[in-house]
């Protein structure tokens, strides 16, 4: 392998319009490679530190600290070495920053150089992303989780909840999954304007109509599976994603937009309504990220009838899933490579998950980029869910663009998912 030549960055704008990082490498034979990282909104308070400059510049939020980190001592510290050596590079990346969360230098600085050297070396190599990362067994396509409703921190609605998704679940591969997901849509926008609702979108690219409640949300999203052609609870199922960190204040879940103050256990029994009456799937962070007590009674209550997602609790840290698994809450994890920092501790994580029969759904962020890094991962690992936002703007539409190739590109060793 030659070794990298170059290393440096540049600020470019996320889909939000705010600056973020993209990090470039170069490499000996010739190869260029970048990777830009994405931002939460709903930001889990135990995720790696996203570094902003905090000064006039973008209300604060430019990342050129990050960039000169990378142009400098990160430069510095690779040149020379080879980008296929990963977990070396981001074990001294790691150290260089020397922080329990990446405070110091940023887990945007080190994300962005993470991943450029992990597309450097599949380059150099002449392998597809996927091919590098996963080897002869990657090969499966995930199931969409694709989500048209946007609330919460997403979207200037009542919606309490964040994100209402479509998970296609009939077709047999992933081409018939989008094509189901990108009609329903289209369906659900005549059904929206048919009553008046306004089809302006979120920040996932699914509507922000002004709904009063969860139910009224979830009838219309029934409704457009079956103007679509499709039958809801066999060929497509629903799946929430609350972001209960969000509203949660000392044990107390304040559903703003349906005027509810709730206990965990009120709000478990909520989910239970809801599950009695809509094919629901998966529900994510049902509840508060340090509300581990309530996760063990959401976890009894209605883990063996559905996926329970942890994004916030877990944080696509090892430590805090494996303290889940002992303590018997959720049964799913969200990946989201930017919530640990590097490439390797995001393997590590799908690794335990995938070792201990938790399900693994890669995940974008709502602030996103044109990189579709995440759809390669997803099909190295062979996890069976990705969420990346809805059929529309192509931030979202750019990862499912990927997959559409990818699974092409597989042919016949190509599997898609059953759940
Ligand atoms: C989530 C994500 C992605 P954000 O909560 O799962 O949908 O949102 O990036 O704002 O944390
Ligand atoms: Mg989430």
């Amino acid at each position: 392998m030659p070794h990298i030549t170059h290393v440096s960055a540049r600020e470019i704008l996320d889909s939000r319009g705010r600056p973020t990082v993209e990090a470039q490498v170069n490499l000996a034979d010739g190869t260029l490679s970048v990777a830009s990282v994405p931002s939460g909104a709903s930001t889990g308070t135990h995720e790696a530190h996203e570094l902003r400059d905090n000064d006039h510049r973008y209300h604060g939020k430019g990342v050129l600290k990050a960039v000169h980190t990378i142009n400098t001592t990160f430069a510095k510290a690779l040149i020379g070495k080879k980008a296929e050596d990963q977990a070396h590079l981001d074990a001294l990346l790691i150290d260089l920053d020397g922080t329990p969360n990446k405070s110091k230098l940023g887990a945007n600085a080190i994300l962005a150089t993470s991943l450029a050297l992990a597309r450097a070396a599949a380059a150099s190599y002449g392998l597809p992303l996927y091919r590098y990362l996963g080897g002869t067994n990657a090969r499966t396509l995930p199931t969409p989780l694709i989500n048209v409703i946007n609330g919460g921190a997403h979207a200037d609605n009542n919606l309490d909840i964040q994100e209402f998704m479509l998970v296609p679940i009939a077709q047999e591969t992933f081409a018939d999954k989008i094509r189901a997901g990108a009609e329903i849509y289209e369906s659900l926008k005549v059904l929206l304007k048919d009553a008046g609702l306004s089809t302006s979108v979120g920040d996932e690219g699914g509507f922000a109509p002004q709904l009063s409640s969860t139910k009224a949300a979830l009838d219309f999203l029934m409704r457009a599976i079956e103007k679509a052609g499709y039958t809801p609870g066999e060929d497509i199922f629903l799946a929430l994603d609350v972001a209960a960190s969000e509203f949660h204040n000392k044990g107390i879940y304040h559903l703003k937009g349906e005027d509810k103050k709730l206990s965990a256990h009120e709000l478990i029994d909520h989910y239970k309504d809801l599950a009695g009456t809509y094919p629901l799937f998966s529900i994510e962070d049902g509840l508060a990220e340090d509300d581990w007590e309530g996760w063990v009674s959401l976890t009894d209550a209605l883990g063996d009838e559905m996926q329970l997602v942890g994004d916030d609790l877990f944080v696509t840290h090892t430590h805090r899933l494996l303290k889940g698994i002992e303590e018997g809450c959720a049964n799913a994890i969200l990946i989201k490579p930017n919530q640990v920092g590097t490439l390797t501790e995001t393997l590590e994580t799908i690794e335990v998950a995938q070792k201990t029969g938790f399900e693994v759904i890669i995940s974008h962020r709502s602030g996103e980029t044109e990189d579709t890094f995440i759809a390669d991962l997803a099909v190295a690992k062979n996890c069976t869910q990705i969420k990346t936002g809805s059929t529309a703007r192509t931030d979202r539409v750019s990862k499912y663009n990927r997959l559409l190739k990818i699974e092409q590109d597989l042919g016949d060793s190509a599997e898609s998912y059953f759940i």
